[in-house]
């Protein structure tokens, strides 16, 4: 049985070496990403069995993909390989125009996961976790990613399953905000547990104060609101007591798969029973610690990193020999 399914899109990452414009860019780092196969990875390293969902090519970047999630320990049962469709890939520009900004060039119109449909949802798969994990981005991918997305909520609802839902509005994928709000609302009038930023929320809701995101997203019905604020830190409700807690000071390398990596500290903390306090603190330290490298899925810590991580930045003695 497993802890976490989740389903989307894992694509090759072509993480630029150096800073600046992608046109001047000579030497790429090629990595394994994607929001929900790095949320799985994530869970499976702090201690959870987590199930991803998907469709790869049949190609070169397929097997890669597939060997880093069997290599991960995420189960790979209902992954299923694609002839006729290609793996999707992105690259990133990094520090600019932005200095410690990055962003994203997609080339996966057409992918094998943008295939997937409700065909590839397993009943069974679902009912017999403990959490399903949706993103704002899989049901931007097709109609097909829509209804397999809508499927797997029906499922986790009807078999109180607990639904955690990241917003990760990826307007290149929409192109139009309208779309995104008229997708992603129904999804997370659903969720029990809802992960924002102000930017997503200022989309959705047309908000972007966390204390007011915080409120207009509870009384859509979730249980748990948490809005995340990059280098600020993040802030959660359960609709009974409020939590702030500030981000870590690290070195900025690439932001990218910093969300993902919150997700998997909160979620954990959640399902371990611990508080929003810790759950917050475990998230933060988990995005922080992606930040410092290229790649998404690399940093992803186990408990004992966090417990070191956090030792280290309360100024105590950590052994490294
Ligand atoms: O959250 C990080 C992801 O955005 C990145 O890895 C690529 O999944 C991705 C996407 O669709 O943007």
């Amino acid at each position: 049985m497993l802890d976490v399914v989740t389903l989307g899109e894992m694509l090759v990452q072509f993480n630029s070496v150096t800073t600046g414009p992608l046109r001047h860019v000579v030497y790429f780092e090629k990595h394994a990403a994607g929001a929900e196969a790095n949320f799985a990875i994530g869970m499976v390293r702090l201690g959870f069995k987590a199930g991803f969902i998907t469709r790869l090519g049949n190609d070169e970047f397929g097997k890669y993909i597939l060997s880093v999630l069997r290599g991960e320990g995420v189960d790979t049962s209902r992954v299923k390989v694609d002839d006729e469709a290609p793996t999707g890939i992105y690259f990133i520009q990094r520090g600019y125009p932005v200095p410690e900004r990055s962003s994203v060039v997609y080339y996966r119109r057409g992918s094998a996961a943008s295939k997937l449909s409700p065909e590839d949802i397993d009943e069974d798969y679902i009912k017999g976790s403990r959490l399903l994990h949706l993103t704002g981005i899989t049901p931007a991918l097709s109609d097909s990613c829509m209804e397999a997305t809508l499927k797997a909520l029906r499922i986790a609802v009807e078999n109180k399953v607990m639904v955690s839902f990241d917003t990760n509005v990826r307007m290149k994928l929409w192109l139009k905000a309208e779309k995104a709000r008229k997708a992603l609302l129904p999804m997370i009038e659903k969720a029990d547990v809802v992960l924002t930023e102000p930017e997503d929320a200022e989309i959705l809701i047309g908000e972007r104060e966390p204390r007011k995101i915080i409120d207009k997203i509870l009384a859509l019905g979730p249980k748990i609101v948490v809005v995340k604020l990059g280098a600020e830190g993040a802030m959660a409700s359960n609709g009974k007591e409020v939590a702030v807690k500030p981000g870590f000071r690290v070195p900025v390398v690439d932001v990218i798969g910093a969300g993902d990596a919150f997700a998997a500290g909160f979620m954990a903390s959640i399902l371990k029973g611990r508080s929003l306090e810790d759950a917050l603190l475990f998230g933060n330290a988990a995005g922080a610690l992606v930040v410092t490298v290229r790649g998404d899925i690399e940093n992803l810590p186990s408990w004992e990193d966090i417990e070191r991580f956090l030792a280290f930045q309360r100024r105590e003695h950590v052994m490294f020999r």
